[in-house]
């Protein structure tokens, strides 16, 4: 029985009033935890795979609808996907082999997913609308059912040329070509592709335009690391949500839900390569899982489980974002975070275990995601709707057959990045970014980035001051939205630190596209923001560095952060600073927050890499 914390009766008992909301509250419970459809009776499907060197590198892949069938007891859905399929095939390349894409656009509509916001956060019970399937009296908005399908892809984790990166306003409509060439001038790893159009990301990736890419290289080989099926296994996790007909019957059709007080679509079945909680048939031996969270805006803290004991121990992380860490590292103590387009390269150990046993992958993060805990040791009670995580369930192993394969696991992966001197950071340019959440009336939050500069005192107007001992730096805001004027210009092969600076309640996955960055620091902070501090442009606030008291989070870089990264947590109460270096080609391109509802409501801004030589004749 899953209580939520806060409902323990010993608390209400004594409390006629109290006591009927508990009853409410386990109504509600009861009704949730059964849920609508059976846990782990559907298999594992994996994505077909696009061998880039089978085919000259030269490859065609159709952006398409198509039908897909999330669950065994759901109807057919209408998605959009490449090559019409959810997920798009997994495209594999070899390191330093080029590839060729043409990403032909034959989608048609009607765009396949009702977008809705919900005319209130709960239901008549009590139970968060975003927790429940249908559109929970909301109305089906016009302007995302007239989509017609237009499309950009970004190849995440690539090391793109810009023309060939997917700017947000450089689109294709249906039947227009788009030839992208991708060098793979870059270390092995799990990328994935997707759509990013201006303001309807949120709606395109919903409705399945995602994939995989994976490069590879001999070094990973020379290691002896599981390449293929069936020892090396996609996962790709997102969370997705259906309608209901009249008689309450899940329909299968796509729901993007969001409500007055979240802005968020954050969506209650959790589905692994296409499929609601699925089942993996595995042999007693070492596997080797390449993860994403491709989910819109859910933060996973993914735990696994066998009889309802935690067994976190049997999992090995061996890379990240930007391929291999110099070292495998335990994951979390608490379990393996992602957030939004994060990746993980996991080894896991079945080998010592019987057939028939079964582990469980559990999720046990909040959401919206504020980087607080949850102990492992309670992950089966994990499930709360306050939380917006009504069903913990994400996977299954079940283990099958007799062979014992386990796998040495190196003790050195490479060796072929380390963190940059301090002599070159001392000369780095530092360039601070402030994330905030500006309210409006009558309408959602617009989620900014505020580029800041030092202010000088000729500079009136509003100020950041950012206390750090005894001595204060003071900031005026440069850029506000994404067509305000652009202020970064990085040089190529200069370090730069960049401070992401989190003023608002949530934690934001950044992402900078092109060349991969360095986690340097997480400093706790406190905060002061005056009354209509946060305007349109401007931006007031004083930011001491410390811990607030209240403050609980541990702001500790975990160790599978201290490898090569694209999208870095930046939580509640804290700055994070990256070292940041571009190499290769010079153009514009972007950083946002790769929570999608974020990104296309203005949490996202250009930035230009520049060739030192062409700065003289910069005007
Ligand atoms: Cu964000």
């Amino acid at each position: 029985m899953f209580f939520p914390a806060e409902a323990s009766p010993s608390k209400r008992a004594d409390d006629p009033l109290a006591l009927d909301t508990f009853v409410c509250e386990v109504v509600a419970m009861m009704r949730m935890v059964t849920p609508p459809l059976a846990p782990f009776v559907d298999r594992l499907p994996l994505p077909s795979r696009l061998i880039a060197t089978e085919h000259d590198g030269q490859l065609t892949v159709r952006i398409r609808a198509g039908e897909h069938r999330f669950h065994r007891d759901l109807p057919a859905s209408s998605i959009w996907g490449f090559e019409g399929t959810v997920p798009g095939p997994l495209i594999e390349a070899e390191r330093g082999q080029p590839v060729t894409v043409e990403w032909r656009n034959e989608l048609e509509g009607p765009f396949p997913v009702s977008d809705t916001v919900a005319p209130q956060p709960t239901d008549a019970d009590g139970v968060p609308v975003q927790c429940l399937p249908g559109l929970s009296g909301g109305e089906p908005e016009r302007h995302t059912a007239g989509l017609t399908g237009h499309t950009v892809v970004h190849l995440h984790g690539g090391l793109t040329p810009a023309s060939y990166d997917g700017w947000a306003e450089n689109i294709f409509a249906p039947g227009q070509p788009a030839v992208f060439h991708y060098p793979m001038d870059q270390r092995a790893a799990l990328l994935w592709y997707h759509d990013h159009v201006m303001g309807i990301t949120k709606f395109d990736v919903y409705a399945g335009l995602a994939g995989l890419w994976i490069v590879r290289e001999d070094r990973e080989r020379d290691l002896g690391l599981p390449e293929g099926p069936p020892f090396e296994v996609p996962l790709l996790i997102q969370d997705r949500n259906f309608d209901v007909d009249e008689q309450g019957r899940l329909t299968g059709r796509l729901v993007h839900k969001t409500d007055p007080e979240v802005m968020e679509a954050f969506a209650p079945f959790t589905v692994v390569n296409g499929k609601v909680w699925p089942v993996l048939d595995v042999q007693p031996a070492t596997y080797r899982l390449r993860v994403l969270n491709g989910s819109n805006a859910r933060t996973y803290r993914l735990v696994l489980l066998g009889d309802g004991a935690p067994e976190l121990e049997r999992i090995t992380q061996i890379g990240t974002d930007h391929g291999l860490l110099r070292t495998p590292v335990p994951v979390p103590a608490d379990g393996l975070l992602l957030a939004s387009a994060e990746r993980a390269d996991l080894l896991v150990d079945f080998s010592d275990l019987a057939p028939g046993s079964e582990l469980t992958v559990l999720n046990t993060a909040a959401a919206p995601f504020d980087g607080s805990s949850f102990p492992v040791a309670d992950a089966e009670n994990a499930a709360d709707l306050e939380s917006l995580l009504p069903y913990p369930q994400v996977l299954r192993f079940r283990v099958v057959g007799e062979a014992k394969v386990r796998r040495p696991i190196p003790r050195e992966l490479v060796t072929d990045y380390e963190l940059p001197a301090a002599e070159a950071l001392a000369r780095a340019r530092r360039r601070a970014i402030a994330l905030v959440e500006h309210e409006r009336a009558d309408e959602p939050s617009m989620l900014t980035m505020r580029e800041l500069a030092v202010a000088t005192d000729a500079d009136g107007g509003p100020r950041v001051s950012v206390i750090d001992g005894g001595e204060t730096t003071r900031y005026r805001v440069v850029a506000a939205h994404f067509e305000d004027m652009t202020t970064f210009f990085p040089m190529l092969g200069e370090y730069e630190v960049w401070q992401l600076i989190n003023l608002t309640g949530d934690t934001h996955p950044i992402h900078l596209h092109l060349d991969p960055f360095q986690i340097l620091a997480r400093h706790p902070i406190r905060y002061e923001i005056p009354e209509d501090g946060i305007g349109d442009r401007d931006l007031a606030a004083t930011i001491t560095l410390g811990r607030d008291p209240d403050d609980e989070l541990d702001h500790a870089i975990d160790e599978n952060e201290r490898g090569l990264k694209d999208t870095i947590r930046v939580n509640p109460n804290e700055i994070v600073e990256i070292a940041v270096r571009f190499t290769t080609f010079s153009g514009r391109y972007m950083y946002h927050c790769h929570i999608l509802e974020h990104e296309d409501r203005d949490m996202m801004r250009p930035f230009v890499t520049m060739a030192p030589e062409l700065m003289p004749f910069m005007a």
